[in-house]
């Protein structure tokens, strides 16, 4: 089933230069990017997009991070997108991910690790509303 995803290429990728090798390996792996943008969440945003994590004691760590500097949230396209990324992603932590994945390949720690990805439907719908208005979303 053709899916949509919300990615993100956080603040730690971004200020390493590694945001282009990243969106290249999103093309590498087929995915269609339909949206995509370079912001930078401020403490309210980023704990809004991180609301369930609110209880973990790695909450305010979490959210210093993700306003520490631009990111870029996109839309990604394919069939099983939200699985599919999620293997191109690998573990949270990338000690624990696979060889060859994203996480593996570009990130620091548990925390500073890289990327994100929707990780159901119900997720992804609510994740691209949160970084994308409607009228950006036109031409898809
Ligand atoms: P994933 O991003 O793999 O879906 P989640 O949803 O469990 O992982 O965690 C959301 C984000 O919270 C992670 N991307 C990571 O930045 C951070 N995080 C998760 N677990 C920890 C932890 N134990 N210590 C610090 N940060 C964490």
């Amino acid at each position: 089933m053709l899916q949509k995803t919300l990615a993100i290429i956080k603040p730690d990728a971004v200020a390493a230069g590694k945001a282009g090798a990243i969106i290249a390996r999103y093309e590498k792996a087929g995915f269609r990017i339909l949206a995509m943008k370079m912001v930078r969440l401020n403490q309210a945003q980023a704990e809004g997009f991180y609301e369930v994590h609110k209880q973990r004691p790695f909450f305010g760590s979490l959210t210093a991070f993700m306003t520490s500097g631009p990111c870029i949230p996109m839309i990604l396209e394919a069939e099983d997108a939200i699985a599919k990324n999620r293997e191109l992603m690998g573990a949270t932590d990338p000690a624990e991910a696979a060889e060859g994945t994203l996480r593996a390949d570009f990130a620091e720690n548990k925390e500073r690790n890289a990327v994100h990805g929707s990780d159901a439907p119900e997720t992804a719908e609510k994740e691209i509303a949160f970084f994308f208005s409607p009228y950006e979303l036109l031409a898809l």
